[in-house]
């Protein structure tokens, strides 16, 4: 009988048959992708066309690769002429805090370093007094300006560390902060506890008593409380040295944690070796990092995050080793380091420019640091940082002739939109924040 039937329509049940069996949100069709997915270069699809559905990425391929009759979509958008890269993601922030430090950067116009700074009781600790000081809502105001400077760049997931508190309550309320950033602008925001950032006052000449209450009270209530992702350490001779550093990150292993380290950034103490060896995600900075603490982050799969923003602001001279990164083929992450003191700077694209220019990386190294290299950097490489079909749905796109331009021009490019799970954040024009 259902045979008969089927033979009767047969125009209708081949109709049935081709309608389309997926439901695509949005799909653009036309443009250029940028699609940050293979192992080197931008892997660029021209005439390509990317489907969203839900919060993920639903297809990706070229124009012709579209079978009509497989799919249809709610919105359909004519998209040549414009560029679709991932969303971007800054792998190193220190956003939240309060109080600004024009001061400390006079001083250092008229020659005083960062280190006599800091050993005077400014640097961190004058940023620490002024965090202490604020409320959380004032906290929460200020660093909303400084995400939604990036949001507005096409940054959809962000890394925030504490840090300006160095006592619990301090902590905490940055934290918070960070994550409540997180839900006002809907971006992703990953936490790192960074308790260990410098010494407070109150520890003054007792570095390892220090530690130790960080080990046994601070980090696992702030765990306790759902608000970290990972852990870091500033490791340096002005800060915590390798054993201390050590017992830090067995401390957050234990609790299940990812380790990040600010390794080598103004001396050599084989801090990126540390990081390997005890597993972190990324060793950051590592302009003074040795050939074989380079060697043991290949060999561990370590991400090197350079933060060319604070080797601009402290006049370094001493260059990160970008050729053996590439030798080594060590993954390079590129951060805005976005800090009130080494790097006070909300903007990705202009840390990428500086990355081309100061540390003569590649245009695509630099697209690669803020896309795929930067997820590695945050261990969300399995969700986002290309354009993949099952990844979450972030997306830039943008008036482009080639992205390229994002790294040689500044100040000039915005993204016509920033998409985030799918959901449009911001289009070009919109009032930021
Ligand atoms: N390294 C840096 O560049 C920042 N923190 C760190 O560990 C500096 C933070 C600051 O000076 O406030
Ligand atoms: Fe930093």
């Amino acid at each position: 009988m259902l045979d008969t039937i089927a033979h009767a329509f047969g125009y209708a049940v081949a109709f049935e048959l081709h309608m389309p069996t997926t439901v695509w949100d949005r799909v653009w069709i036309g443009a250029d992708l940028a699609t940050l997915d293979g192992d080197i270069g931008i892997g660029h699809i021209a005439d390509g066309a990317i489907a969203v559905r839900g919060e993920q990425i639903a297809w990706v391929g070229t124009r012709d690769q579209l079978r009509t009759f497989e799919w249809s979509a709610r919105e359909r958008i004519d998209a040549r002429g414009l560029w679709l890269l991932p969303g971007l993601i800054d792998a190193h922030t220190h956003l939240v805090y309060a109080g600004d430090r024009s001061d400390e950067f006079a001083m250092r116009q008229t020659g005083a370093s960062y280190e006599e700074i800091a050993r005077r009781g400014g640097g961190i600790l004058s940023t620490v007094r002024a965090t202490r000081a604020a409320s959380e809502e004032s906290l929460l105001q200020h660093a909303r300006k400084r995400a939604s400077a990036l949001r507005a760049e096409g940054v959809t997931t962000l890394e925030i560390k504490s840090g300006y508190g160095l006592e619990l309550e301090t902590e905490l309320k940055m934290l918070r902060v960070a994550r409540r950033l997180g839900a006002d602008l809907d971006v992703s925001v990953v936490t790192t506890f960074l308790g260990a950032h410098t010494i407070p006052p109150e520890f003054a000449g007792r570095a390892d008593d220090y530690v130790a209450a960080l080990c046994a009270e601070m980090l696992p209530e702030a765990v306790r409380q759902g608000l970290v992702d990972a852990v870091d350490a500033f490791c340096e001779h002005i800060a915590f040295s390798p054993a201390q550093t050590r017992r830090i990150f067995s401390a957050a292993r234990q609790l299940g944690l990812p380790l990040r380290l600010h390794a080598d950034q103004l001396s050599d103490l084989s801090g990126a070796a540390l990081a390997a060896e005890l597993g972190a995600l990324s060793a950051d900075h590592l302009e003074h990092a040795s050939t074989e603490s380079l060697e043991k982050m290949a060999a561990h799969g370590v991400v090197a995050g350079l933060l060319p923003g604070a080797y601009y602001y402290l006049r370094e001279t001493k260059l990160p080793p970008v050729e053996q990164l590439r030798r080594l083929r060590i993954p390079i992450a590129i951060a805005t380091d976005c800090n009130p003191g080494t790097s006070p700077i909300a903007s990705l694209l202009l840390v990428m420019n500086m990355a081309c220019v100061l540390f003569g990386l590649t245009a695509d190294e630099a697209l690669r640091g803020v896309t795929c290299n930067a997820a590695r950097a945050l261990g969300l490489i399995h969700d986002r940082g290309s354009l993949r079909a099952g990844k979450r749905a972030d997306l830039t796109i943008w008036s482009l002739r080639h992205p390229q331009q994002l790294c040689s021009e500044v100040g000039m490019h915005r993204p016509d939109e920033v998409i985030a799970a799918g959901r449009t954040l911001c289009r070009r024009g919109d009032v930021d924040g």
